[in-house]
Order: structure tokens, then sequence, then C-alpha cells
């Protein structure tokens, strides 16, 4: 793996691997923990792997990513840390029948959800409610909003530029857009982020984005970081 510099620091000893919005392409999903699996066996840490949220929605497969991760210890020897985005809450808001996030969830890409459950998108919220399997119910609602470690902040969209780390908005956390994107304000932590798509990964001196769109033809990239610099991985 070919390693650049990167803008934080991670604890001597130990490596994170970081992977953007994944929306429902299980099979890469498989596949690029397959290659971290291969990595960290070539060259051993104490390894934490971290999902960035929107595990569902707009790509081919979002009820096959959902059953892999709800299996857990989906590379074994890393402690998996799968964060929250906004995807996860519009799939939650909209099982409940909640009206915004199930216009939300229906125009971005919830089609895909459904269909990869087997639901009828006709049959609204009750039916697929009443369908949704508990567990991937419970685990979703279970995903922590933000995790650091070293020099780092990982969460799905980003922060508020000037507002503490302790103090951040969930809709901030994970909605914001170029307030944070545009921001060169050094925030105390490299934040490490998905959710706003590009082309390739953005390394940039106060933030690491993540989401390379996987659903729609990009790469799902993961970054390797250890020490003071940067690898990348792609499903
Ligand atoms: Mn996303």
């Amino acid at each position: 793996m070919k390693l650049q510099p990167a803008p934080g620091w991670v604890p001597a000893g130990e490596r994170v691997y970081a992977i953007g919005d994944i929306h429902g392409c299980a099979e890469r999903l498989r596949t690029l923990h397959g290659l971290i699996a291969a990595d960290l066996a070539a060259r051993p840490a104490k390894a934490t792997l971290i999902h960035l949220g929107d595990y569902v929605d707009k790509g081919p497969d979002p009820a096959g990513v959902l059953a892999h991760l709800v299996a857990g210890d989906p590379v074994p020897g890393c402690l998996t840390v799968s964060l929250a985005g906004n995807h996860e809450a519009l799939l939650l808001g909209a099982l409940v029948g909640e009206p915004l996030a199930l216009a939300d969830f229906l125009a971005w890409g919830g089609r895909e959800t459904l269909a990869s459950y087997g639901f009828d998108p006709e049959a609204g919220p009750a039916a697929w409610d009443a369908a949704f399997p508990d567990a991937h119910r419970r685990w979703l609602e279970q995903r922590p909003m933000t995790y650091r470690l070293g020099g780092y902040f990982f969460t799905h969209a980003g922060i508020r530029p000037g507002v503490p780390l302790d103090r951040q908005d969930a809709r901030d956390l994970t909605g914001i857009r170029q307030s944070f994107l545009a921001s060169e304000a050094d925030h105390g932590v490299v934040v490490v982020h998905g959710h706003t798509a590009a082309l390739s990964v953005t390394v940039r001196a106060n933030r690491i984005g993540l989401d390379t769109a996987a659903w729609s033809g990009g790469p799902l990239s993961c970054a390797v970081l250890e020490g003071e610099v940067l690898g990348l991985l792609e499903g």
C-alpha cells in the first residue's frame, strides 16, 4: 500500500480503517473487508474499523449490507465502530410513518432499500414496519454519532465550525455540507467524514472526505490511518 503524509495522527501501534458511504453496496463492502483483513494479517496492529454511516438507500442491496454488519465482527481482530448517517434516520422515520422522513426516504433512494427487503413500495409504512427485521431496527437505532481517536474525529457529514465537539448538533453531524466543507479553520481535530460525494478521496489540513459515490459507479473508499501517514484501499 502506498502511504502519504496524513493531516492527523493515530497512537503508536494502532491503525484505523475508515470506510465512507456504503449505500447498499454489500458485495463491494465484503470485498473491502477482505482487503482489510489481508492488510491486517500482513501488518498486525491494534485495529479499529470505522464505518462512517449511510448503509442503506440508493444502491442495490441495503438489506445485505445490514445483514453483514448486524452479524458482527466483519473483520476479525478489529474493534468495529459503525456510525449513524442521515439515511439511517430517514429509514427509521419512514418505518414509523413520519411524513417528512417518508417523503425524503422515497425521494433519496429508499425504494432500493424497500426492494432489497422484498417490500411492496405501495404497501406503506405500517406494512414495512411490521416486516422489517427487529435485529436490523435495533442495530440502526443504536448507531453512535461520533468517534474520536488520536488527532481524528469521525462522524458522518462533518462538524459546525466554531462549535465545541461535545456540543455539536446531530443534524450538523449527519447533514452539514458547505459551511463545513469550505471551512479552512483548525478544528483542533482532523474530521474524517462521508456524506458529500467527490470523485476521489479528499485530503485537506482539517478533514478527510471518504464518500466516493460507490452506489453510482465510484469506488467504495477506505482510509488506512496510522502514525502520521495515510493509505487507501478500494472495494
Ligand atoms: Mn450518503
